[in-house]
Formats: structure tokens, sequence, C-alpha cells
């Protein structure tokens, strides 16, 4: 379906005010100076895989460095603040029943005021204890690099799911229901190669769902997809959402 005609499909379903499921990715995050996993080329985290850093082996290896990792990512997120994109998800729950699932860490739509948020791979804001389990919210910037525990001194990791680990199971079923149930599925700023959760677009595609896709380029879902909107989400999300609006 060609572009404009896919975005005022997408439009007008929206302005009907069908149930959206949004799965978001960093790409969501980038136009607000957030570094995408595949794009931290210009830091000194370049030298670093993602999944190597993001993993309970290396954080038993060397919880230091990835904790260093974790403080800086923390250190640009507190800087920086959620993008129009962000806000126009935020905004359309006066029109339409939304839930996002996110698989960022960010917590930047929960800032931009949407309520239904589903954290799939976890919270960088969030601490969980090695020893008790423990889960604390703590947000200081920078953080006592080897953060312990209140509770019982041991070690605290960041509450994020690592590769390798299952996604927490009550929010991979409300997911994968979100995902089934809704009218129209929003995909958002993700290559769509990381597992399970790029399956959730499969899910939605397959219950009859309207599946539109926003990124700069195709990506690891777009075969899933009914209408591909080229272009920085920033710009293109609130364009469409809004147009809903009459605005
Ligand atoms: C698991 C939290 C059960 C931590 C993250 C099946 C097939 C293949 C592999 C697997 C499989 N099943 C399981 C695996 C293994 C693995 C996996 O998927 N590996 C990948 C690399 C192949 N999955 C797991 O390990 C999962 N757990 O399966 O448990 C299990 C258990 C034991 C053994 C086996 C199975 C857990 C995965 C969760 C990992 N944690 N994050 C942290 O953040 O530190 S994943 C992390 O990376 C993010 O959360 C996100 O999910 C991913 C990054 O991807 P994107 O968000 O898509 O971002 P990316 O940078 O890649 O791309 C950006 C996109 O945005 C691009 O498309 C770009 O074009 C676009 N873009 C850029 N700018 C803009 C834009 N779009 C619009 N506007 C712009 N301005
Ligand atoms: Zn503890």
């Amino acid at each position: 379906m060609s572009e404009p005609d896919g975005s005022r499909l997408v439009a007008e379903r929206i302005a009907s005010g069908a149930k959206i499921a949004a799965l978001s990715g960093a790409g969501l995050s980038a136009a607000s100076g957030i570094p995408t996993f595949r794009g931290a080329q210009d830091s000194l985290w370049a030298r670093y895989r993602p999944e190597d850093l993001a993993t309970p082996q290396a954080f038993a290896e060397d919880p230091e460095l990835v904790w260093r990792w974790y403080d800086w990512r923390r250190g640009l997120i507190a800087a920086a603040k959620p993008n129009a994109a962000h806000r126009s998800l935020a905004e359309v729950e006066d029109r339409n029943p939304i839930t996002v699932i996110t698989q960022n860490v960010d917590g930047y739509h929960q800032r931009a005021g949407s309520s239904r948020v589903l954290e799939y791979h976890g919270s960088i804001w969030k601490l969980r204890c090695l020893e008790c389990g423990r889960e604390t919210i703590d947000e200081r910037v920078p953080i006592p690099i080897l953060p312990s525990c209140a509770a019982c001194g041991g070690l605290l990791r960041p509450g994020v799911v690592w590769f390798g680990e299952i996604i927490d199971p009550r929010v991979m079923e409300s997911s994968e229901r979100e995902a089934a149930d809704c009218e129209v599925l929003l995909v958002i700023g993700t290559a769509g190669v990381v597992y399970p959760a790029a399956g959730l677009v499969a899910v939605a595609r397959d219950s009859g769902a309207l599946v539109a896709e926003f990124n700069i380029e195709p990506s690891g879902v777009s075969r899933w997809v009914d209408v591909f909107i080229p272009g920085s989400a920033a710009d293109t999300l609130p364009r469409i959402v809004r147009a809903g609006a009459g605005r």
C-alpha cells in the first residue's frame, strides 16, 4: 500500500477510536538524543557490543564494567527528555484505548504521560538485589558503582532483562494479549531482531490488526506490516496520530 494511502488509512482507523497497541524500540528515543543499540558508535562504549554487556555472564565476570555502562546510559537518559513521538502516544489516550509495549528501559513513555506501559525488557531505574531479590527504584545519577542492597547488603543489579534471561511472565502474557486484541499495531523504531519482542508483530497481524511501521529504514519485521511509514518517528507519528484529531 503506498505511503500516503497507508498513512491515511492508519489515521482514519485511529480517528475512529480503534484499540491501539504500540511496540516501541530504541529508534523512538533516538530523536531525544539517546543512542540506539546499533547506533552508539560515537561513544566510548562503541567497542562493546550491547549483547556482550547486557548479559548475566558479563555482570558475573566484571560487574563494575557493566555498572559503568548502565551508569553512563542513566546519565544520558536523565539529561535528555521524551520527544514528540512519546508525547503523541500519551495524548492519544484521550481518544483511544492504547497500550504501549516498550523494549526501551528509559522510562520515557511514562515521563511523557503514557499510563498503560508494559516494560518488556524492564527499567534502567529499577534495581534488584542478587541476594534477597528485593527490587527498588533508584534514580541517582551518578550511582555508586557496585551499589549494595539496603536490606541485606547484597550486590544490586540493573532491573532489566538481559540476553539469555526470560521476560517477566506477567508482562509477556499481557503483551501477547494486547497484541492479539488490538485493532491497530504501531511498530515504532525497532530493528525487529530481538526475540521474543519482535514476535509480537506477527501475533497482531495474525489476529487481523492493521500493522503500521514507523522507521527510517525497513527492519526485521517489515515483512509482517501492512503500512510502512518512512522517516523519523518524532516527525511521522505525531502527524498521523494527530491527523485523527483533525489537528
Ligand atoms: C529470551 C534490556 C528465553 C537490557 C534488551 C530467537 C531467534 C534468535 C535469537 C533468539 C531467539 N530467542 C531468543 C534469542 C536470544 C535473544 C535474542 O533475541 N538475540 C538477538 C540479538 C538475536 N533473546 C533473548 O535472550 C531474550 N530472552 O529469549 O529468554 C531464553 C532464555 C535462555 C535461552 C534461550 C531463550 C531477552 C532479550 C532481551 C535483552 N535485553 N534490553 C538493556 O537495555 O541494557 S534487548 C535491547 O536491544 C532493547 O531492549 C531492544 O530490544 C534491543 C535493541 O533493539 P531496538 O530497540 O530495535 O534498537 P536497535 O538499535 O537495534 O535499532 C534501532 C531501530 O530504530 C532501527 O531499526 C533504526 O532504523 C530505527 N531508528 C533509528 N532512528 C529512528 C528510527 N526509527 C524511527 N525514527 C528514528 N528517528
Ligand atoms: Zn538484598
